[in-house]
């Protein structure tokens, strides 16, 4: 009977170690990046995205393409996240896609992290190189240290080809010309396959002994010492050994074979170019705001005034990456994706000209099922419940000028 206990539970072991190592290789496609889940308050309060362009809809593999566009970091950068002092532009794929051939912001190749500047606004570039064929989501994307990855829009860019054809080749600083998509793969599989080997031995070894209850028992009764034989000890000696001096032998030939090597650069890059913004003429002060859940609206009471010398005109709100537009100012001609796009989203109460000097009180609704489909709605059961985004005010030439909202937000049910 203790046989087949015995015997069951050893074979429980290993399918259940055989299972887990099936998972660790499984690897479904996957064709978003689950932006919807990440906190509402993220994507509203600390970096806001826009004038975004996607350079093509579609690459061929080893082609190139580009994320442009501007992003503000915002002043209300929420307490529960860590500020922006350690971030690094990134791009968000269903993995290895794409390559990152490049990236700048204010002009400045930024292949490591930089330190960001609440309230300022940055410019930025990323080149990439088409590697794997499909249709991918493609999202600009700022890792901060300790906020975690802030995704901004994503838009749907499809890769033509085979992947058989990409090549990265690369010329290195001894001045051999590699090729970094198959470099030393043979070295990578072997030493992979060789320390998986010795893993899955050392634990065979010990999983055909007696599992948890009778050893818990052993060690409960003050026997643990008789659960390891001498036999134990030497297998263990020879594990240890053979594992030194297979590394100390091969760490002598992978020197001789290498002998210039560099670590991987990572370093902290600080004053990074900000773009000068004039400050804005255009005053707004939010009276109210309140989100109007069966009708997927928000609305804004505000008073703006007007200090500049020309008159505007409200044309877009911009929250999360998802942008309302007032028609009858701005249409938009970017090709921005269209699941973000709320063409005829934002009302505005009485958006004639506002002249120079004048101060009007308007209701401004923003109202698109974006709302809920990108689940920006769940903010209303934040502990602090506060939108924020950006307002763009434009004069008849099409001048634009940025204003930042930052108010709470409460909920209608009704
Ligand atoms: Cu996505």
């Amino acid at each position: 009977m203790k046989l087949i206990k015995d015997k069951v539970a050893k074979l429980s072991f290993v399918a259940l170690l055989v299972t887990m190592t099936a998972a660790m290789f499984y690897t479904p496609t996957a064709s978003a990046h689950g932006e919807k889940s990440q906190a509402a308050f993220m994507r509203m309060r600390t970096i806001h995205w826009f004038d975004l362009n996607w350079s093509k809809e579609e690459v061929a593999v080893n082609d190139t393409m580009s994320i442009s566009g501007k992003f503000h970091v915002f002043e209300g950068w929420p307490e529960t996240v860590d500020k922006p002092e350690v971030s690094f532009l990134n791009v968000g794929i269903p993995g290895p896609v794409f390559i990152r051939a490049g990236s700048w912001i204010g002009g400045q190749l930024v292949p490591r992290s930089v330190s960001l500047e609440l309230g300022e606004t940055y410019d930025f570039k990323v080149l990439l190189r088409a590697r794997r064929p499909g249709e991918w989501h493609v999202h600009s994307m700022m890792n901060v240290q300790g906020g975690g990855p802030i995704i901004g829009p994503g838009k749907w860019v499809t890769i033509t080809g085979s992947m058989s054809q990409f090549t990265n080749p690369l010329t290195t600083l001894t001045g051999d010309v590699i090729d970094l998509e198959n470099y030393a793969l043979d070295s990578i599989l072997f030493w992979s396959g060789l320390w998986y080997a010795v893993g899955v031995a050392w634990l065979l070894y010990w999983v055909r002994r007696p599992l948890f209850i009778p050893r818990y028992l052993a060690v409960t009764s003050g026997k643990a010492a008789s659960l390891i034989s001498s036999g134990d000890k030497k297998v263990g000696l020879i594990f240890v050994v053979g594992t030194i001096l297979c590394l100390g032998i091969t760490m002598g030939t992978t020197n001789d074979k290498y002998p210039v090597t560099t670590p991987l650069q990572a370093g902290l890059m600080r004053g990074i170019k900000w773009i000068e913004i004039p400050a804005a003429t255009v005053e707004v002060k939010v009276e109210d705001a309140s989100y109007r859940v069966p009708g997927r609206a928000m609305q804004m009471s505000l008073v703006v005034t007007n200090n500049g010398d020309s008159p505007v005109r409200l044309g877009e709100f911009n929250t999360a990456s998802v942008r309302f537009l007032d028609a009858d100012v701005l249409e938009d001609e970017s090709g921005y994706p269209d699941d973000l796009l709320a063409e005829e989203g934002l009302t505005v109460s009485d958006n004639s000209p506002l002249a120079p000097g004048e101060t009007r009180s308007i209701e401004v609704t923003a109202s698109d099922a974006a709302w809920e489909v990108y689940r920006l709605a769940d903010l209303i059961y934040d502990p602090d419940s506060r939108f924020a985004g950006l307002l763009f005010f434009f004069d008849e030439d099409g001048n634009r000028q940025m204003v930042k909202v930052d108010a709470p937000l409460i909920p209608v049910f009704i």
